[in-house]
């Protein structure tokens, strides 16, 4: 049975028999082919962390972030969160049994987050400002004794993370070529490089793949080099204008010879309509930006004259997160009588 990341990785780990292990047996995300389904020729995984116990990659992270929190005794945990940090803090401190503060930029946070935060027993504070205001306030409120903070900036949360890297080579049995991950606050990408850094340095693995960070086009501060005031983008997870772990996504892009690239939001929408219906992956806006940005650089012939190419795409969020967005982007519910013939023609139509 898998135990969870932290049982399953520990002698990569900060851990030790005494830290108390919080897990909902997190990890262990299938590694699917999709790059006949997208349209390209050559191996395209997607890396499918929405399958994660909370439906996103962020319990990689907070099982981690949790474990050692309990183990230093903290009275509670806070985060400041564009939906997905919070239901996995609230998920795993209702585990643990710890008071959970979570601060979300009101009216942008989408509705299955809210509902888990809220369901788990989390105190939900909305703020009228975006995440780099909740961030701010959290990151002094977390100074206070005995208050963890179970942003990225816990380092135990990187830790956890990389994990996803070690199963990747484990799952591919080698390292892909290219991997292609949305960017928002940026954790992700640092942890990303530091798991595959570390196989490397372990002898597990023998290269390391070229990171391809994607930013939503309204919320891309690494790309255009500076900070933005008021970050937009439907792909509300990854609306965040000035990412905490900056200096370490750069390191990641610059080491690996990669790029941190901006898409728009018509691009990340069509992506994730394109996984939904050809490849039958239904993942949240924000992770179909790692897609939208594999067509987009395979169109502009990134790809060409490259030899053994291979590609994993990070889909970090489960769809069903954000059932308004699908709504938005599907085909309308027909409505008709109990009639038989009425519906056999609907049916009989195609
Ligand atoms: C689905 O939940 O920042 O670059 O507060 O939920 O590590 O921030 C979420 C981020 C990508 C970006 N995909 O990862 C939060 C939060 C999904 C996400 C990202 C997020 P990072």
């Amino acid at each position: 049975m898998w135990r969870g990341i932290i049982a399953e990785y520990s002698r990569y780990l900060p851990v030790t028999k005494d830290t108390p292990i919080i897990t909902l047996q997190e990890g262990n995300t299938p590694l699917i082919p999709i790059g006949e389904a997208i349209g390209l020729d050559f191996p395209v995984y997607a890396k499918y962390e929405g399958l994660n116990p909370t439906g996103s990659f962020k319990d990689r992270g907070m099982t981690m972030a949790v474990s050692k929190a309990m183990e230093e005794g903290v009275n509670a945990v806070i985060c400041a969160s564009t939906g997905n940090t919070s239901a996995s803090a609230a998920a795993y401190a209702a585990k643990a049994g710890l008071p959970c503060f979570v601060l979300i930029p009101e009216g942008a946070t989408a509705v299955g987050k809210l509902s888990q935060a809220l369901i788990h027993g989390a105190k939900v504070i909305a703020v009228k400002g975006n995440f780099d205001a909740a961030l701010r306030i959290v990151r002094d409120l977390a100074t206070q004794k005995g208050i963890t903070l179970v942003n990225s900036l816990n380092p135990y949360r990187i830790e956890g993370q990389k994990t996803a890297a070690f199963e990747i080579c484990d799952q591919l049995g080698h390292v892909p070529s290219h991997l292609c991950i949305p960017v928002g606050n940026a954790g992700n990408i640092t942890a990303y490089w530091q798991g595959f850094q570390e196989y490397l340095n372990a002898g597990i693995s023998n290269s390391l793949p070229v990171m391809l960070g994607f930013q939503a086009e309204g919320a891309a501060p690494i790309v255009y080099n500076r900070p933005i005031e008021k970050p937009e983008t439907v792909a509300t997870a990854i609306r965040i204008g000035n990412p905490a772990s900056w200096e370490k996504a750069l390191a990641a892009r610059d080491e690996s010879k990669g790029s941190i690239l901006a898409i728009t939001d018509e691009e990340i929408l069509a992506a994730y309509r394109l996984l939904a219906s050809k490849a039958g992956l239904f993942c949240e806006p924000a992770s179909a930006a790692s897609v939208a940005g594999l067509i987009e650089m395979n169109s502009s012939g990134y790809f060409q004259g490259k030899h053994n190419v291979s590609v994993v795409c990070i889909l970090t969020g489960h769809g069903l997160k954000d059932p308004d967005n699908a709504f938005e982007q599907a085909p309308e519910v027909i409505t008709a009588p109990p009639d038989y013939a009425v519906i056999q023609e609907i049916v009989m139509e195609g």
